[in-house]
């Protein structure tokens, strides 16, 4: 799953993208790149990332969905917390919402969901985007994770979501510490894949990795990480990594699944 922000704001490909050319060609590229989802965003999440209203959202991302879906079969996942945003983007293309906070954000969204029919990523947070980063506390990160990701998937069908729809996340640094929280999550993958539903794994870039090895002060500085841990995951059997490198990760992906096709 290829990261496709149109934002002003995120924390890594922030600005870069936000004209509708610019955000074309980059999907272009990760196309071409090898990547089997576009996970559009009109909204950083950011710790302390300014919130954005509705419509302002849609016009950011309904162009490009609409602009992909002209010329490519790929599938469209639209990253948004507002029933609203995935209303349009799936009229406009998306076949999957990908909301960090599990359909929590408005009372409307688990109806919305199983209205649209889509494919849904139940993401876990503690807090929200704003202070997540204060203060998070666990007692066993992997099994409030697991706990919380069930209860979810269980509201979700409980609100007319098939099974066959759902998706499970960990949420990489969201309201976890960056390596007494992150680090035991991605060491305990297994316990979240064997909740029973496809996992997706967004780990790529982010400030855990800069916390491992100094070298990586930067987003841009993360690449050999962001691999490392598409890599973990992979060995635990998530269903699918959520890159901005995508090129690069999709050699990692295949020569390790190469030497694993070799055992
Ligand atoms: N991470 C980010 C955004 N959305 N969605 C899921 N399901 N899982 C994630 O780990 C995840 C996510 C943060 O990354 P990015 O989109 O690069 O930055 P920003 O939120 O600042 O736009």
């Amino acid at each position: 799953m290829a990261v496709t922000n149109v934002t002003p704001d995120s924390f890594s490909d922030g600005g870069r993208y936000l004209d509708a050319g610019a955000a074309l060609a980059h999907a272009r590229r990760l196309i071409a790149d090898g990547a089997d989802i576009l996970d559009v965003g009109g909204e950083s999440t950011r710790p302390g990332a300014e919130p954005v209203d509705a419509a302002e959202e849609i016009g950011r991302v309904v162009p490009l969905i609409r602009g992909v879906r002209a010329e490519s079969a790929i599938a469209i996942s639209i990253d948004t917390m507002k029933p609203a945003v995935a209303r349009a983007a799936v009229e406009a293309g998306a076949a999957m919402w990908n909301d960090v906070t599990a359909l929590r954000h408005d009372p409307s969204s688990l109806a919305v969901a199983a209205e649209l029919g889509c494919d849904v990523v139940l993401m876990h947070m503690q807090g929200e985007p704003r202070t997540m980063q204060a203060e998070p506390r666990y007692d066993d990160v992997v099994e409030e994770v697991a706990g919380f990701l069930s209860g979810r998937a269980e509201a979700a069908m409980a609100a007319g979501v098939a099974r066959e729809r759902i998706w499970l996340d960990p949420g990489i640094g969201f309201g976890k510490h960056m390596t007494r929280h992150n680090l035991p999550l991605l060491a305990g993958l297994e316990r979240i894949v064997g909740l029973g539903f496809p996992v997706l794994l967004g780990a790529s870039r982010k400030s855990f990795i800069g916390a491992v090895d100094e070298g990586g002060r930067t987003p841009d500085q993360r690449l050999g990480g962001s691999i490392a841990a598409a890599l973990a995951g992979a060995a635990a059997g998530v269903a699918a990594v959520r890159v901005h490198d995508v090129r690069e990760t999709v050699q990692a992906l295949r020569v390790w699944a190469a030497i694993e096709a070799a055992r």
